[in-house]
């Protein structure tokens, strides 16, 4: 008997609450980490780019270091209220989010929006968000050499139990030796040598943090120049050091590769861009690390077919999100449609990377917008195939590739 393949592709994501595999999102217990309401979400750096190329060239500098109340009133008069349609991904973002919050988003300021949040409470409005956006858990990108994160988990809080610790690397092992002070600082010897001093004291905080975090994965964000093997300080930490960890924790080393850091300095955290980069490395650390799960994400729109192939050469190799600039509908689109057909269910489709909570409110009802079709697609091929479909097959692979599940065998 066939089935409404697109009303049960519908049901099975109504019916399945989202394990949100990498954001930068922080519960309230965290105090300033935690980043919520309009002022943030309206000074998303995303928005911040988009309001510079709408300001002389003179004004650019000065309103990225306005305080953020200030900056919100210049991205909202610039970009929803004195300029052109708001159809950047971005823009129709905020536009959903303040219809889901039932405001009005052609508002002439953002009173109405100020209002709301301040007269609820961060635990209400988190309780709010996680309801009307169909997450169950995000994981956190957590620091603990951040001056501002760290003493948190120093000191001891209340972890909300829907958000789940990450150990992010970036910090602890990038040009080095900048790293050394801040690990010596919270008791590990390493040296300004990469020897094995070295190599066992940050092998002793890989296994601290994961442990005091309890982390679903290692994560680190890496140049498109990234290579391995290499004496590049970086790769020679990965080898000694995070490759051998995910082995012996059997926890996935997340490689988010691609990112080159302050391209333009001027928008802060928007002046990041993108490279593409040489998956013949990916290749040489799957092959020579077999027993780690590589959760990897690539963010040159370029490098995804070859990721995809790669990743049927090399079954510890899961491709991750649509990230950052590849965030919008028709990449994800792309993307989708290229690893179900050449990987199946072996990925996980999506993550939404927000950084204000509100976000919650867009990222997913815009990604499942754009990638339920493509599931629709497949399991109608299915069921033409002769395949006798079910309304709980969908379900069970849904919840496998938005459930975070698979990522812990
Ligand atoms: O490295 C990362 O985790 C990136 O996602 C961020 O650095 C970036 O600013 C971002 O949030 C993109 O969406
Ligand atoms: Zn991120």
């Amino acid at each position: 008997m066939a089935i409404n393949v697109e009303q049960a592709v519908e049901n099975a994501f109504k019916s399945h609450k989202i394990v949100d595999i990498h954001t930068h999102l922080y519960p309230a217990s965290m105090g300033p980490m935690y980043l919520a309401g309009p002022d943030e979400l309206i000074t998303y750096h995303y928005l911040k780019a988009e309001t510079s190329r709408n300001l002389p060239l003179s004004e650019v500098e000065g309103f990225n270091n306005l305080p953020t109340d200030q900056q919100a009133d210049v991205v909202w008069k610039m970009l929803f209220v004195g300029g052109t349609s708001p159809i950047s991904e971005a823009q129709l973002g905020v536009v959903t989010v303040m219809n889901a919050l039932g405001l009005n988003p052609r508002a002439d300021d953002l009173s109405e929006f100020r209002q709301l949040h301040n007269d609820m409470s961060a635990e209400d409005y988190t309780d709010l968000v996680f309801e009307k956006s169909g997450v169950a858990k995000v994981y956190m990108t957590n620091d603990p050499l951040d001056p501002s994160e760290g003493p948190f988990w120093q000191n001891g809080f209340d972890l909300d139990p829907r958000f789940q610790g990450v150990l992010r690397l970036d910090s602890a092992l990038m040009n080095w030796p900048e790293p050394v002070d801040k690990l010596k600082a919270i008791g590990y010897e390493v040296e300004t040598a990469l020897n094995e001093t070295t190599f066992r004291e940050i092998r002793r905080y890989l296994n601290d943090w994961c442990g005091k975090l309890d982390a679903r994965y290692m994560a680190i964000s890496l140049p498109p120049d990234f290579e391995y093997p290499s004496d590049d300080t970086t790769s020679t930490l990965m080898k000694e050091c995070v490759y051998p960890i995910a082995r012996d924790r059997r926890i996935p080393s997340a490689m988010m590769v691609g990112v080159t850091r302050q391209v333009n300095p001027i928008l802060k955290d928007g002046g990041d861009s993108l490279g593409s980069w040489d998956l013949r490395n990916l290749e040489r650390i799957a092959r020579d690390w077999p027993e780690v799960n590589f959760l990897m994400t690539i963010l040159s729109r370029e490098d995804q077919h070859e990721l995809c192939v790669t990743a049927r050469k090399f079954p510890n190799i899961t491709p991750f999100g649509c990230w950052w600039f590849l965030n919008n509908p028709s990449i994800i689109q792309e993307i989708t449609s290229e690893r179900i057909e050449l990987l199946g269910t072996s990925c996980v489709p999506q993550h939404s990377d927000a950084r204000i909570l509100d976000q919650l409110l867009y990222k997913w009802t815009h990604s499942i917008r754009t990638i339920a079709p493509v599931f629709v697609s497949k399991y109608s091929d299915l069921q033409n195939a002769g395949w006798p479909l079910t309304e709980q097959d969908i379900k069970n692979d849904i919840a496998l590739m938005f459930g975070g599940g698979n990522l812990l065998d």
